[in-house]
Parts: structure tokens; C-alpha cells; sequence
């Protein structure tokens, strides 16, 4: 697959980005939902803020407190035996890795605008900020889907109780009307259709599941945009594969001659992830007509093997034009990349190997 990197890549960097808190350092720029709005390319990026460490000893959480609504930042002893410090995007239990603790950052959406896709402009303030008891740890991962002239943006809200997918709606990026959580957790990753199919909205999402299955691509069906039901498993984590460990929808599935053509994130146990593409029937998404064998697209630049959380590429947006694929996409889970893809040769490819 030949894919044409932006030469200004990364687009917009921790750098880029002033911190909204005091004592904090904002250290992640990415997973940008996309959307076209008015003359401009508007990226829904998901920034993270961490408190500044001031000793090597200690390692601190920044929590949005329920009831007060502050930010409230708890210090960790790194030598606390309870403890795992291994991955720095969380603080773990022990003897127990998946009891989760608390993530060492805050994220909260914020935009980024621009006139010619390559230079943007990220906003002084956030445009989703933690606003419920479902955020306490943060808001993530933002997807936006345009429907006619309203922008709904489906995105991960952290809390103590779990990670579940909350809605929004917007009509101008300023104001915003709450859709409230419309998966439970453990789930991530919803993003919705483009337009209704046979009567029906349809959305993505991935359970994570904890007991007995995978990490697998789930999609569902809606009269309203609220009751969500009809659910059906749409693919699975393939063993021994570049996506053995998890997948998850990526971009907002974009309709061609052949079917939906949806671009997902896969990653390996170790955690590398990569984009592939799946074509779904279009009078009925529950379809699956191919799959790629191969990633459509894996981390290679060095902004995509080296950063926070390295050997990560993770789009959740881009835009058509033509034949034209403009993805944005978060590189290592610290900063915002562009590229271009031809439809048709990741179509070819899915003729190919589905
Ligand atoms: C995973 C990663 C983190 C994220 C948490 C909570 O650990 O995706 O970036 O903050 O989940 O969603």
C-alpha cells in the first residue's frame, strides 16, 4: 500500500499545545476525531495533562473530583510494593494488573483548526472538558460523525466505575447537547454510520471483554440515536496476527460502489498497533463481504515508533476526496499525524486478501 506521509508530520505535538492547568504538562496531542466545518478541517484532538513531577520518588494522578468538580492530584510512593508502575499510562495494582488504579494523565477534548489540512491552530480552551461523574479520569478518543447539519461526537468517558461511550451533539462546535452514555462498560471505540440504512442508524463498538471472549468489533442498531440494540459480533482478533490482541473501529465508515469500507485499529499483545480496512455490506453493515489480511497501514515513521506509548498508529478520522483518503491519525500516543491513502488500492487490497 503506498501511503504518503505529510512531509510537516507530525502536525501538531504536546508542544503545540499550552496546558489549561497549572503545574501540568501536557503531554499527549492526539486520537483526533475530524470533521468539516465551514471552510475549515477541525481536529477533535485529545489532549493529556499530567501534574509536573517534581520528584523522581513519586508519581502523580490528576482526578476530577465528583462532587467538587476540581482537579484533585493523588501522589504515589514509586517504591509502594502495591504497586505497578510498569505502564506509564496508569498506575496498577500488584497483585492484580487488571485491577485498574488510576491513569497518570487527564485527557479532555480540545480543537485544532485549519484552512489547508497541514498547518492548524489548537483552541485556548477545551471544547469537551470532564462534565459528569462518568469522567472523573478523563474524556478520550473522540470519533464525529456528520449527519445533515449536526456533528455527533462519540467518545471514551473514564471514571472509577469503568470506561463507557458517551454522545454529544453540536451544530457549531461551541455549544454542545449531551446524549448521555449509550454503551456501558467496558466499552470503547463507538463510532456512528454516516446515514441511516434501511430505517436504521448503525454504530460500531468494542466490548472489553474481561471473562470469556476478545476484544472484538461489535456493531448495533438504533431507531433514535439513544436505544441501542440488534447487536452482532462483526469481526475478531485473528491469532498469531498484527491484530491477535485488539481491534476497535477507527475511522467513520465511508460509502463506495463496493460497500462501507471501515479503516480499524488492530494491535498485537505486546501492543503495536496498526490500521486495517473491512468492507461491509451496503443495505445491511452487519455484513462483512472482505477483510485485509495485511495492515493497510503499520508504524514506521520514527513520530510513529518513538513517543510516549511507541509503535502506534490510531486513526479516528480523515476526510474523502475522490478516490483521496486524508487520515489523520495519533502517533504514539503523543502526537497528530496526516497522510493520504487511495481508496481504490486499499479496496484492490481487500479483493486481494478477503
Ligand atoms: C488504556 C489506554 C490509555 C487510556 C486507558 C483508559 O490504558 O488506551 O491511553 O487512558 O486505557 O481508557
Amino acid at each position: 500500500m503506498t501511503i504518503y506521509r505529510y512531509e510537516e508530520n507530525p502536525l501538531i505535538t504536546p508542544l503545540d499545545v499550552p496546558p489549561l492547568h497549572k503545574d501540568h504538562e501536557v503531554i499527549g496531542a492526539f486520537n483526533a476525531g475530524v470533521a468539516k466545518y465551514k471552510d475549515e478541517i477541525l481536529l477533535l484532538l485529545r489532549v493529556a495533562e499530567r501534574p509536573i513531577s517534581t520528584s523522581e520518588e513519586t508519581i502523580k494522578a490528576p482526578i476530577i473530583h465528583p462532587e467538587t468538580k476540581k482537579l484533585e492530584i493523588i501522589t504515589f510512593d514509586r517504591t509502594d510494593p502495591q504497586y505497578d508502575f510498569e505502564d506509564p499510562r496508569m498506575i496498577r495494582l500488584a497483585d492484580n494488573l487488571d485491577g485498574f488504579v488510576y491513569l497518570t494523565s487527564l485527557s479532555y477534548i480540545r480543537i485544532a483548526r485549519s484552512k489547508d489540512g497541514r498547518q492548524f491552530t489548537v483552541d485556548d480552551k477545551a471544547f469537551l472538558y470532564p462534565f459528569n461523574e462518568y469522567q472523573t479520569f478523563g474524556i478520550e478518543d473522540a470519533r464525529c460523525t456528520q449527519i445533515g447539519d449536526t456533528y455527533y461526537v462519540n467518545f471514551s468517558s473514564v471514571s472509577p466505575m469503568g470506561v463507557c461511550d458517551s454522545m454529544i451533539c453540536t451544530t457549531d462546535f461551541e455549544h454542545f447537547e449531551d446524549m448521555g452514555n449509550i454503551f456501558a462498560p467496558e466499552n470503547k471505540d463507538v463510532l456512528l454510520f454516516p446515514e441511516k440504512i434501511n430505517g436504521k442508524y448503525y454504530a460500531l463498538h468494542r466490548p472489553s471483554l474481561k471473562s470469556i471472549g476478545n476484544y472484538d468489533i461489535w456493531i448495533a442498531s438504533s431507531p433514535d440515536l439513544q436505544a441501542w440494540g440488534n447487536h452482532k459480533h462483526l469481526i475478531g482478533i485473528q491469532q498469531d496476527s498484527w491484530n491477535s490482541g485488539r481491534i476497535g473501529g477507527g475511522l467513520v465508515p465511508i460509502k463506495t460502489e463496493k460497500g462501507w469500507l471501515e479503516i480499524y485499529h488492530g494491535a498485537t499483545k505486546e501492543q503495536r498497533y496498526c490500521m486495517g480496512a473491512v468492507l461491509l455490506d451496503l443495505d445491511d453493515p452487519t455484513k462483512v463481504i472482505a477483510r485485509t489480511k495485511n495492515p493497510i497501514m503499520e508504524p514506521d515513521a520514527e513520530y510513529e515508533k518513538k513517543g510516549f506509548f511507541g509503535d502506534v498508529v490510531f486513526g479516528c478520522g480523515g476526510l474523502v476526496d475522490g478516490d483521496k483518503l486524508i487520515m489523520y491519525y495519533g502517533v504514539a500516543d503523543t502526537s497528530m499525524a496526516g497522510c493520504e491513502l487511495s481508496i481504490s488500492a486499499i479496496l484492490e487490497q481487500l479483493d486481494k486478501e478477503g
